[in-house]
C-alpha cells in the first residue's frame, strides 16, 4: 500500500520527519477548517464527497498562491502570451493531479488518515470533466499541464458547458445516452468572474460609415445579443512551479427575464430569450469526427471565439496600449478548425473596431494564429452553408469573402491557374451548395499549420492541403503529438513510477528522457519480475472493477488485450471481434490444446447518431455474453465491454494492459494518443503503420511492437482497385467462418439477421479493409502468444517500451510548439 511508504519512517533523518509531521498536522487542521467553514459539514456529518470538497479547497489554497505569483510575474515580465482554443477540453478529475503537482499528496493522503478518511475513497467521489469527446480534448487537457510545467504564459480557452460528454450505459447490449451532470454537486476549482462578461452579436445588418479621416467603416449592428461570462480554472504545472488559467465560457442572457411579460401572466415566455441564450454553452456535442451540422454549433464556435479575442486584444490593450503589436505579445493556437471564426473576428476586431489598414490586420493577424490539424476525415472537415453564416454572422462573411478575393487575386495570375485550381484553392466550396471551408480559413489566416504525427503532417500536404500548400511551401509543420507523464504515470501507476524512479532517479517527471537508462535493466530478471509484479497488482484491481461493474470474473493471469477509444469504423473494433469469434470458433474445436487464457476489454462510446458505431457496440456486447457464459472454453477467453469509457476509466485500465490494441486503417487515425500512454505503462502494441504508431514503433523498435496490415500508400492503391471483400473472404477460411457464424445469428439468437447487414457491408463494400486485413491481423495476434509464452522475451519487451517512450511526453511536444510556433521561450522543471 503506497500509504504505508508516506508514512514517517525509523531511517529518515528526524529534522526532515519532523517537518513533514508538521505539513501533515497543517494540512489536517486546514482541510478541518475547510470542512467547517467552506463546506459547513461537521466531522460527524461530513459524507466522502463534503470530505472531498474540503480536501480540493485546501489544495487550492497552495494553488492559488502560486497562480496570483505567476500571473503577477506574466505581467511585469512582459511575457508572450499563448492562447489555445479549443471546443473541447477532456481533463478529467482533477484532485489527484492537483496533489501530484503541487507535491503534497503523500502529506495529505498522511493528514486525512488521521482524521480516518481514505483518499483513494475521495478521488472516487469526484465527477471527471469531461468536456471533449476523445483525443482531441484529451490532447488539449495534456497541453495545458504541460504548458504549465515549461512556464509558458499560457490561457487555455473554451465553452463550460453544463453538461459533458453523455454518460453511456449498456441494455440488453445496446448503448442508451443519459445526459451527464458534473455540475451538480458544485465545482470546487472554479472560479466565477462575474466582472468578465463579453457582449457575442449575432444576425443584424451592416451600416456604411464615413470616418473622420474620409474611410469608410462597416458598422455591424447584431440583431441579438448574448453575454459570455468567464469561470477560471488554475492549471498547475509539475512541482507547482508555474500555474496558468483555464478560461471557459458561460453563455447568459443579456435581460434574466422579461419582466413585463412575466407580471403579465406568461411566466414561460418570460424566459424565452434566456432559454435560447444559455442553450449555448448548455451541452457538449456529442460527435467525435462526423460534425454536427447544426446552427447551435456554429453559434457555439462564433460564441467562444468572439469571447476569447475580445477577452486577449482587450488584455492585449490594456498591458501594451497598441493593438497593432498583438503579434509580438500574443500567440493564438486553433485546435482544429472548430475556432477558425476568430480569424474572420480578429479582422473585424482590427479593421471595423480599430480602424486599421485591411493589409496590415491581416499581417497581424497571419502572425498571431496558428492551426492544428487533427483529422483527414472528409465527413469532419467543417464547411458551414453560406446562407448559413450570412445570416448568423453577416459581417464575418463579408470579411471571410474579402480575405477570399484577395487571395484568389493573387494565385490567378500565375501560370498554372486553371479553374480547377483555383476552386481548389477557394474559402468557398462550389460543389455541393455554396459552402465555407473552415479549414481552408484556417489555412490561410496562420502563419504555420500543422498535423500531430509524421505521416498525418505528410499526408496533409498529398491530400486536403495539397493545393494550399503549394502556393505556402514550408507552412505545414510536424508537431507529433504527446500525453503528460504526471497524469498517464504518476497518477495512473503510481507504483511502476516508484520503481522507475529507483532506476532513473527522482527527476523522471522533469525530463522523461531519462527513462532511457531503463533500457539496461529489460534482461534483468529481478528487475523483470517486480515490473510483473506491479503488472499482476494493476491486473487484480481492474478485475475488482469489472467484476464490480459488469459482473465478469477476469482472470488475472490472463493476457489482457485492450481495445478502448472511440467507437468508429476507422478504428475497426470489428477487426479485434472478428479475431475473437475465430478463436473462440478454434477453442471449441479443440478445447485441450495448449490456448493462452485471454481477456478482451472493449470500451468506448459512440455518437448518438452513428448508427453502425453503436450496432459495434452491441457486437461487442453480443459476442461476450455468449462466449463468457460457454462452459466449453473453461474461461479460457472473456470478452467484455466496460460501459462509460471516461478519462478515470482509462486511468485505471491502461496500466492493467498487457496489449493494447491500435489497428486503424492505415492512413486515417492521424496519431492516437492511447497508443502513447500503453507504450509508456509497457503494454506491448499490436497495431498498424498508422498514426504516432510509426513513431512509436521507430522508438521502441521493432521487435518490440506487433506492426501488421496494409501501409497507408498500399490502402490507397488497394481502395483505388474496388473494396469489396468477397476475395479475401475467400481466401481465408477463419475469416470466413466467423463471418457467417455472426450473420447467422449465433450471437444474436434473439433476433438472427442483427448482424446480416454488417456482414453484408464487409462483403461487399469493406471501405475500411477489415477484411484485407484479417489474416495479418490474426497471424500478428499469434506472434503476440509466442512472445507471451517466453515470459523472459515479453518483460524485456514491454520494459523496453517503457523505457524509449520518454520522447512522447507533451512537454517535448509543447517545447516543439513553443520554438517553432509560437517563439515563446520554455523554462524546464525542476527542483528549485
Ligand atoms: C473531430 C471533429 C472534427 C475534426 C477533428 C476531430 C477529432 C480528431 N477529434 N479527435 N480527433 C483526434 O485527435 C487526436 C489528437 O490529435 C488524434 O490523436 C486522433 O488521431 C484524432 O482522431
Amino acid at each position: 500500500e503506497t500509504h504505508a511508504a508516506s508514512a514517517p519512517d525509523a531511517a529518515a533523518p528526524a529534522a526532515e520527519t519532523q517537518a513533514i509531521g508538521e505539513d501533515v498536522a497543517a494540512i489536517r487542521d486546514l482541510i478541518l477548517a475547510k470542512l467547517k467553514y467552506s463546506v459547513g459539514k461537521s466531522v460527524t456529518a461530513a459524507s466522502p464527497h463534503d470530505w472531498f470538497v474540503a480536501t480540493a479547497l485546501s489544495v487550492r489554497d497552495k494553488v492559488v498562491e502560486s497562480w496570483l505569483s505567476s500571473i503577477e510575474s506574466s505581467k511585469r515580465t512582459g511575457r508572450k502570451r499563448v492562447y489555445y482554443l479549443s471546443l473541447e477540453f477532456l481533463i478529467g478529475r482533477l484532485l489527484i493531479d492537483a496533489l501530484t503537482n503541487m507535491e503534497m499528496i503523500d502529506e495529505t493522503r498522511a493528514a486525512l488518515a488521521e482524521l480516518g478518511v481514505d483518499l483513494e475513497t475521495l478521488r472516487e467521489v469526484e465527477d471527471d470533466a469531461a468536456l471533449g469527446n476523445g483525443g482531441l480534448g484529451r490532447l488539449a487537457a495534456c497541453f495545458m499541464e504541460s504548458m504549465a510545467t515549461l512556464s509558458i504564459a499560457a490561457y487555455g480557452y473554451g465553452i463550460r458547458y453544463d453538461h459533458g460528454l453523455f454518460r453511456q450505459r449498456i441494455k440488453n447490449g445496446r448503448q442508451l445516452e443519459y445526459p451527464e451532470d458534473w455540475l451538480s454537486f458544485g465545482n470546487p476549482w472554479e472560479f466565477q468572474r462575474p466582472e468578465i462578461v463579453c457582449p457575442i452579436g449575432f444576425g443584424g445588418h451592416i451600416d456604411t460609415e464615413t470616418r473622420p479621416d474620409g474611410e469608410l467603416r462597416q458598422v455591424w449592428h447584431p440583431g441579438e445579443t448574448v453575454e459570455a461570462l468567464a469561470y477560471d480554472t488554475p492549471i498547475p504545472g509539475w512541482r507547482g512551479a508555474h500555474i496558468n488559467t483555464l478560461r471557459l465560457w458561460s453563455a447568459r442572457a443579456v435581460d434574466p427575464l422579461r419582466l413585463d411579460q412575466f407580471n403579465s401572466g406568461d411566466h414561460i415566455g418570460a424566459l424565452m430569450d434566456r432559454v435560447r441564450a444559455e442553450s449555448i454553452s448548455k451541452v457538449l456535442y456529442p460527435g467525435d469526427t462526423t460534425p454536427a451540422g447544426q446552427e447551435l454549433r456554429l453559434r457555439q464556435e462564433f460564441f467562444f471565439a468572439s469571447a476569447s479575442l475580445q477577452d486577449l486584444v482587450r488584455r492585449h490593450i490594456s498591458l501594451y496600449g497598441d493593438v497593432r503589436t498583438l503579434a509580438d505579445k500574443a500567440a493564438i493556437q486553433l485546435n482544429d478548425t472548430h475556432p477558425a471564426i476568430a480569424i474572420a473576428e480578429l479582422m473585424h476586431i482590427l479593421v471595423d473596431l480599430h480602424d486599421i489598414p485591411w493589409d496590415e490586420a491581416w499581417a497581424i493577424t497571419q502572425a498571431t494564429f496558428s492551426y492544428t490539424n487533427h483529422t483527414l476525415l472528409p465527413e469532419a472537415l467543417e464547411t458551414w452553408p453560406v446562407p448559413l453564416m450570412e445570416r448568423l454572422l453577416p459581417r464575418h462573411m463579408q470579411i471571410i469573402y474579402l480575405i477570399n478575393a484577395l487571395h484568389l487575386a493573387k494565385v490567378s495570375g500565375e501560370p498554372d491557374a486553371t479553374g480547377h485550381r483555383l476552386a481548389a484553392l477557394s474559402l468557398i466550396d462550389e460543389s455541393h451548395g455554396r459552402r465555407v471551408r473552415m479549414g481552408h480559413l484556417a489555412f490561410l489566416g496562420s502563419h504555420k499549420v500543422n498535423g500531430v504525427s509524421q505521416l498525418h503532417s505528410d499526408l496533409m500536404k498529398t491530400t486536403v492541403f495539397h493545393d494550399l500548400e503549394s502556393i505556402a511551401p514550408g507552412k505545414i509543420t510536424n508537431k507529433t503529438n504527446g500525453i503528460t507523464f504526471r497524469r498517464w504515470l504518476k497518477e495512473a501507476n503510481p507504483a511502476l513510477t516508484s520503481l522507475l524512479m529507483e532506476v532513473v532517479g527522482d527527476n523522471l517527471l522533469d525530463n522523461a528522457m531519462v527513462l532511457e537508462k531503463v533500457a539496461a535493466l529489460a534482461d534483468d530478471s529481478s528487475f523483470q519480475e517486480r515490473y510483473a509484479a506491479i503488472r499482476r497488482a494493476n491486473k487484480m484491481t481492474l478485475a475488482r472493477l469489472v467484476q464490480q461493474r459488469i459482473g465478469v470474473k477476469l482472470n488475472p493471469d490472463a493476457l489482457f488485450d485492450v481495445h478502448i477509444k472511440r467507437i468508429h469504423e476507422y478504428k475497426r473494433q470489428v477487426l479485434n471481434i472478428l479475431e475473437a469469434v475465430a478463436i473462440y470458433e478454434e477453442i471449441r474445436a479443440q478445447p485441450f490444446r495448449d490456448w493462452i487464457p485471454r481477456v478482451k476489454i472493449f470500451a468506448g462510446k459512440a455518437a448518438a447518431s452513428y448508427t453502425t458505431a453503436k450496432l459495434i457496440i452491441q457486437l461487442a456486447n453480443d459476442v461476450g455474453k455468449v462466449i463468457n457464459s460457454d462452459p466449453a472454453l473453461r474461461g479460457l477467453l472473456k470478452v467484455v465491454f466496460l460501459p462509460n469509457y471516461n478519462v478515470s476509466l482509462a486511468e485505471r485500465i491502461i496500466p492493467a494492459a498487457d496489449l493494447s490494441e491500435q489497428i486503424s486503417t492505415a492512413g486515417m487515425e492521424a496519431s492516437g494518443t492511447g497508443n502513447m500512454k500503453f507504450a509508456l505503462n509497457g503494454a506491448l502494441t499490436i497495431g498498424t503503420l498508422d498514426g504516432a504508431n510509426v513513431e512509436i514503433m521507430e522508438h521502441v523498435g521493432s521487435p518490440n511492437i506487433f506492426i501488421f496490415g496494409l501501409t497507408a500508400d498500399e490502402v490507397e492503391a488497394k481502395r483505388s482497385q474496388g473494396i469489396n471483400g468477397q476475395d479475401a473472404i475467400a481466401r481465408s477460411p477463419k475469416l470466413s467462418e466467423a463471418l457467417e457464424s455472426i450473420a447467422s445469428g449465433v450471437f444474436s439468437p434473439d433476433e438472427p439477421h442483427r448482424y446480416r447487414g454488417l456482414v453484408d457491408a464487409l462483403t461487399y463494400h469493406d471501405f475500411f479493409l477489415v477484411t484485407a486485413d484479417f489474416d495479418a491481423y490474426y497471424n500478428a495476434q499469434r506472434a503476440v502468444f509466442r512472445r507471451w509464452r517466453d515470459k523472459p522475451a515479453w518483460w524485456r519487451s514491454a520494459i523496453l517500451n517503457t523505457a524509449h517512450m520518454g520522447w512522447f511526453s507533451s512537454d517535448r511536444t509543447i517545447a516543439e510548439y513553443a520554438e517553432e510556433i509560437w517563439n515563446v521561450p520554455v523554462t524546464p522543471p525542476g527542483r528549485k
